[in-house]
């Protein structure tokens, strides 16, 4: 009896510590004439490519994933859909970083300017010849401000809900002033507060916490939880658009003044913002990081391999 194997070809890159691993050569038959219906298309018949490449045992909790596809408008360069392992993500800064160095890698992008789009809108990148790239972020935006929130075992915290392309509860936390705090004391915090912050707004799917900056020139640390319960390696692209939001809207940052936001593994991004509508408090953001590639891998699913599409059933927090 013969074999039957699916193989395709994933590009894996990394921005300040956090992966993307980016499918570049697979042929989904998608007929939508929209990203979002696109997107229907890709969540109800072809989730098994999310959980194959994410999800264990070939992938992990920390990975984001991307769909590179082809544009639905052609003056982009392509549609890109991001993953983890408990589902989708609107936009992703540090995946969107890793996208454009891979595009670099595969020699299909020069130096410059190129559009993209996202489930939350186009995304502008600029691949620089300094090695780094810019990201011009969706519209980013404070929507609550000063929300206190119970948690169960580590009292009362007060932050704010913000969007940069996904939803954050942000708020200053004083055991971020430990450097060495231990991630699982951040990670048990944040997903409390995660919990907490749901039961009022459902749709907040991170959890940003402050402190001080230990790199030099860094304006803030943070510690960003995501949606599938792990913790971001790099300052969350998203995430600095929301903070840079909420800065904005309290007057403490200027347009176009430079913000360091460093993340909990000590690498950061360098972002600033222009006002899109001043009187509304929404921004677009810029985020400028670096990425490099790290594999480039061909997946092989064995229809034999009870996992080879990845283990099913990972829930959300
Ligand atoms: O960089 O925007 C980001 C991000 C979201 C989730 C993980 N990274």
């Amino acid at each position: 009896m013969g074999i039957a194997f699916h193989t395709f070809r994933v590009i894996d890159s990394h921005t300040g510590g956090e992966p993307t691993r980016t499918i570049v050569d697979h042929a989904l038959e998608l007929h939508g004439d929209s990203i979002h219906t696109r997107f229907d298309e890709i969540r109800t018949r072809y989730d098994h490519y999310r959980r194959a490449i994410v999800n264990e045992p070939r992938g992990s909790e920390v990975m984001v994933g991307a769909h590179l596809l082809p544009p639905v408008d052609p003056s982009h360069v392509a549609s890109v859909v991001f993953f983890n392992n408990v589902g989708y993500l609107g936009m992703c800064g540090h995946g969107m970083i890793g996208v454009v160095e891979t595009l670099r890698y595969l020699g299909r992008i020069d130096f410059g300017i190129h559009t993209f789009e996202t489930i939350a809108g186009v995304v502008e990148a600029e691949l620089r010849s300094d090695g780094r790239v810019r990201i011009t972020n969706v519209s980013s935006f404070r929507e609550v401000q000063g929300l206190s929130l119970q948690t169960r075992s580590f009292g009362t915290f007060t932050g704010d809900i913000a969007y940069g392309g996904n939803w954050f509860f942000l708020t200053q936390a004083d055991v971020m002033q430990q450097k060495d705090a231990p991630k699982q004391l951040l990670l048990d915090l944040a997903c409390e507060l995660l919990v907490a912050c749901r039961a009022v707004l459902p749709k907040v799917d991170h959890v940003e916490l402050f402190g001080s900056a230990f790199a030099p020139n860094a304006n803030s640390r943070n510690f960003v939880l995501c949606p599938g319960g792990m913790y971001d390696r790099s300052p969350c692209g998203t995430g600095t658009s929301a903070k840079l939001a909420c800065l904005a809207a309290d007057g403490e940052l200027d347009e176009n003044a430079i913000w360091i936001q460093e993340g909990i593994t000590g690498s950061c991004f360098e972002a600033s913002y222009l006002w899109e509508d001043r009187g509304q408090k929404r921004i677009q953001p810029t985020i400028i990081g670096n990425a490099y590639v790290n594999g480039d891998l061909r997946v092989v699913i064995d229809d034999r391999d009870p996992f080879g599409w990845g283990f099913p059933g990972m829930n959300s927090l």
